[in-house]
């Protein structure tokens, strides 16, 4: 803590606790990476020295143990996050293409505009995977519907992910460096004729591709969906974590004065991981390591800008990932070869794609000096909650009628309370359900195995209950000693369903 003693003589003469004492709210810089599992910073367990920054943020703020993303893979968690809507209840909100309209109404209630109504500046920053347009957008015109119809006032995004088409930046409403004489062409349906094609030129490859990814070829990379023109658009992937940091750090700069919200959602530790020169070899785990190490430079310039402003203290900094981690996510890049002894979903089975605790139990660190006392909290929490949440720290506590499964949980947020959440859905393909200690996953016909990426899905033909206190890494199934557990588990998701509850 960092009061001075003066102010805690006037908490005590006035009778105001000194939590609820603090000042104006706080800038907020949400950092969020892309499928860093819990286990990929040092902090919870990898290797020391891998993440320095993050661990630097830990030592400083409030390291979570059970928070969660509400869903196991991006687009649908982005949607929660922002919305305070369970992905599950909507249709279109799996992983999109990159030329998929916007899944979010426009003028909707959402985490940004939550921000913007309260007077601060927002901005998204990174990837964003949540679709733009309203269907077939001419990528050389105005891109809008977008971020900006949705509370931020300013934007720099790649549409969707690293590996799909098209690969340019988003500022604003319009495709960075496009070029009227080279029209950007965007297209899955079917191939571009003329275009060269991971599948058909492999020879124009310098990372090949595991498992699909082989489509358009953009910077020597093959991708998901066809691709043509806006040559001086595309981008470099080595130069992908630059680009977005300068504008993360140039946006807190430019901020300075007034109350600010940053997303910025980064492209590591997605794949193409293809993180710049000077991060090759940093990790000894190959490419995938390397992008962890980029990563936590992020991290490290972002907080550099805090201190260099004197933002420090007065900025919220939240840390957290979209989903669990995969190792072959569909490009030869030595992940699985170099791995060694490194666990990145820690001590949980499973990971992206995965109803195990893996696949949405993220690294989670919320750092606010002299109002977040620096630790540890096992308290149950969300993304879905971000809505409420952060409405609550910024005076709008109340409820917002769109956000229907965001719960005000601010007070976990800050430490204040060690429980979180009563009940919690977790989503990967079907769902699961958590209550506490204890977590189910109703029986389920999928595959127990993705072939291509290795995942244990959790997926299995009789229903499973894990006692996590006793049992993290989900081993020992034992619905058949509890069987009222389980009925009250199965209870529990038929209520957030909404489904009247039949007894089985
Ligand atoms: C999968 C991709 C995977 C990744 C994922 C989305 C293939 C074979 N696999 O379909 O590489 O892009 O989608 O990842 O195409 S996410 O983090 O954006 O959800
Ligand atoms: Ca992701």
């Amino acid at each position: 803590m960092t009061l001075r003693p003066w102010i805690i003589v006037a908490f005590v003469t006035l009778g105001i606790p000194a939590s609820a004492a603090s000042a104006a709210p706080p800038n907020v810089v949400l950092i969020y990476a892309d499928d860093l599992g819990y286990g990929d910073v040092s902090v919870n367990g990898a290797r020391a020295g891998l993440t320095p920054h993050v661990d630097r943020l830990a030592r400083e703020g409030l390291r979570f143990t059970d928070a969660h993303a509400t869903s196991a893979t991006c687009t649908p968690s982005r949607y929660g996050l922002m919305t305070g809507e369970y992905p599950w209840r909507r249709q279109g909100t799996g992983v999109l293409p990159g030329d998929a309209k916007l899944i979010i109404e426009p003028g909707r209630t959402t985490l940004a505009s939550v921000f913007r109504d309260a007077g601060y500046r927002t901005m998204a920053v990174g990837k964003w995977h949540l679709g733009l347009g309203s269907g077939d957008l001419d990528w050389n015109g105005r891109i809008a519907p977008g971020p900006l119809e949705i509370g931020f006032d300013e934007c720099f995004v790649m549409a969707a992910t690293g590996d799909r088409v098209p690969c340019v930046y988003v500022k604003d409403h319009e495709v960075v460096n496009r070029d009227p004489a080279d029209p950007i062409v965007v297209r899955y349906d079917a191939a571009i004729p003329g275009e060269p094609t991971g599948r058909a030129n492999p020879e124009r490859l310098r990372l090949h591709p595991s498992h699909g990814h082989d489509m358009a070829i953009v910077d020597g990379v093959s991708r998901i969906g066809f691709m043509k023109g806006g040559e001086k658009a595309r981008w470099t992937d080595e130069a992908m974590a630059d680009t977005f940091t300068a504008q993360a750090v140039e946006f807190i700069r430019r901020n300075r004065d007034r109350p600010f919200f940053l997303y910025l959602a980064t492209h590591d530790v997605h794949v193409p991981r293809l993180p710049a020169a000077r991060f090759l070899g940093k990790s000894g785990m190959g490419p995938r390591g390397d992008a962890i190490a980029e990563f936590d430079w992020t991290v490290g310039e972002v907080l550099r800008a805090l201190d260099d402003t004197g933002l420090a203290a007065s900025t919220m900094v939240v840390l957290t990932s979209d989903n669990g981690p995969v190792v072959d996510d569909g490009y030869r890049d030595q992940a699985v070869e170099k791995l060694g002894g490194h666990r990145p979903a820690g001590p949980f089975r499973g990971g992206k794609y995965s109803k195990f605790e893996g696949g949405t139990r993220m690294p989670f660190i919320v750092r606010w000096p002299g109002r977040v006392q620096p630790g540890t909290s096992p308290a149950l929490v969300c993304q879905v909650d971000f809505v409420a949440s952060f409405a609550a720290l910024v005076g709008r506590a109340g409820t917002i009628a769109t956000a229907l499964d965001s719960r005000d949980h601010l007070r976990a947020l800050l430490g204040e309370d060690a429980k979180g959440r009563e009940t919690l859905i977790e989503q990967a393909g079907g769902l699961a359900v958590r209550r506490g200690r204890w977590k189910f996953i109703p029986a389920s016909s999928g595959a127990r195995i993705l072939a291509n990426t290795a995942t244990e899905t959790g997926n299995a033909p009789a229903p499973q209950l894990y006692d996590l206190d006793a049992d993290p890494g989900e081993t020992r199934n034992v619905a058949a000693e509890h069987p009222d557990l389980v009925e009250q588990l199965r209870r529990d998701l038929a209520e957030a369903r909404g489904e009247p509850h039949r007894s089985k």
